[in-house]
């Protein structure tokens, strides 16, 4: 279960932050803020209490707070993003952590080793950590040495295409997965009850399990009608401006 969430506001700096498809045009900000404020009301339907963040507009990319830290359990991680106009975002996000973990169970990823947590995926004591153009080989050792300490464990999964680990898969609890694309087939999933996206909704793949709800992006039909099949109290939310810079459900939150 999940006590605590935090967020951070969108910037309007946000227009500028990173894309892989510029295509899909800017993100509208006024709106950006309204979804926004739909992912907080979601968020506490499910419990959890929301620490929100004053928006940083020296970082457009800083309202994706999954990617500077990762909560494990007992320790948090505070990352060294791999994406250098986000790697500040680090020391931003460590005043948030503060007021949650006492400095000795503050870990920090070093460089040369780049880690961001959006490659990061929980499930129960074990991590599954993407190695992408943003988490290096030596950010995943790192990481997995800190595990280590607190007992836990992690292992690597080769990311052939996407940004992030939990861009393609995400874990709902109960040995249930949601896969798309690469992961559909990779063997470090097999034992998994794997749902399978279809590729046209393939960004629906990052929904976020939040004590037994399952928060869903609206619009992808499909995704919604399997979480729901699978058993799972669905929240909708309108992730539309966030998606044009390849961010998602989970990318806008740490829960722990
Ligand atoms: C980036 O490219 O870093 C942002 N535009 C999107 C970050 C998405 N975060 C995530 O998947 N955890």
């Amino acid at each position: 279960m999940f006590q605590h969430v935090i967020v951070r506001r969108p910037c309007r700096a946000m227009v500028d932050g990173i894309t892989s498809d510029p295509g899909l045009g800017k993100p509208n900000y006024e709106l950006a803020l309204r979804q926004h404020d739909a992912y907080i009301a979601a968020l506490e339907r499910c419990g959890v209490d929301v620490t929100v963040l004053p928006a940083d507009e020296r970082y457009p990319d800083s309202c994706f707070v999954e990617d500077p830290a990762v909560i494990a359990g007992p320790c948090a991680i505070i990352t060294n993003p791999g994406a250098p106009s986000r790697n500040g975002e680090k020391d931003e996000i460590l005043g948030a952590v503060r007021k949650f973990f006492p400095e000795e169970r503050i870990e920090h990823i070093r460089a040369p080793g780049t880690l961001e947590g959006g490659d990061v995926m929980m499930v129960g004591t074990h991590f599954y950590v993407g190695r992408s153009a943003r988490t290096n080989a030596e950010g995943i050792r790192q990481f997995r040495a800190i595990l280590a300490k607190y007992g836990l464990t992690g292992s690597e999964v080769p990311l052939e295409k996407v940004l992030h680990l939990k861009t393609g898969v995400n874990y709902l609890e109960n040995n249930n997965l949601l896969v798309s694309g690469e992961f559909v087939d990779k063997p470090d999933f097999a034992a998994y009850n794997r749902i399978v996206i279809p590729e046209e909704e393939a960004y629906a793949a990052n929904c976020i399990w939040v004590n037994g709800t399952v928060i869903v992006p609206a619009g992808y039909p499909a995704v919604e009608r399997a979480v729901r099949e699978a058993g799972y109290p669905v929240l909708l939310v309108d992730t539309s401006e966030f998606r044009k810079l390849d961010g998602g459900l989970s990318c806008l939150s740490l829960r722990f």
